[in-house]
């Protein structure tokens, strides 16, 4: 309190603030240009700022958009270093991605490839019609309807040519 004015004023304001209107502000060290390296931004912070590297401001898997100050999700797949799926489908996802083989492959983990599916084998009895006789292809897999059954046009079930045979 200032004896003659009876106005109150804070002089000794701690390190990262500066008197204003008798209170003690947070300086804004931002404000100062090239405060920190180009390949950081700065942040303001009550009393003090940090240095942090561009864009780790948001979560990993995720870039700040200067513009709108969001996070944005990274599209990692459209970035090829950014992903290791190499021929793989890579599928983009909130904050990270995730590589897929193709339809009909799967991931071999001692490989590491993508490896051609034994449906028959895998699914044996699911694949195709009980009247019909599975055969593994590579990326596929056929069903070869018995005789007097045709295929379906799903390609996975016969239908019968004769419908009134009854097997007795
Ligand atoms: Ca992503
Ligand atoms: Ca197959």
């Amino acid at each position: 309190m200032n004896p003659t004015t009876g106005e109150c004023t804070s002089i000794d304001c701690p390190t990262g603030y500066l008197p204003k209107d008798g209170r003690c502000e947070d300086v804004d060290e931002c404000s100062t240009p090239n405060r920190c390296s180009i390949y950081e931004e700065c942040i303001n912070s009550p009393g003090s700022y940090r240095c942090q590297e561009k864009g780790s401001f948001c979560s990993f898997g995720y870039k700040i958009d200067k513009e709108t100050g969001f996070c944005n999700d990274i599209d990692e797949c459209a970035i090829p270093s950014l992903n290791n799926c190499g021929p793989m489908m890579c599928i983009n996802l909130p904050g990270s991605y995730k590589c897929r083989c193709s339809a009909g492959y799967e991931f071999n983990e001692a490989t590491m490839k993508c490896e051609d599916v034994n449906e028959c084998k895998k699914f044996a009895g699911h694949m195709c019609s009980l009247h019909a006789t599975c055969e593994n292809t590579i990326g596929s897999f056929k069903c070869f309807c018995k005789p007097g059954f045709t295929l379906a046009a799903d390609g996975r079930n016969c239908d019968g040519k004769f419908v009134f045979i009854l097997e007795l």
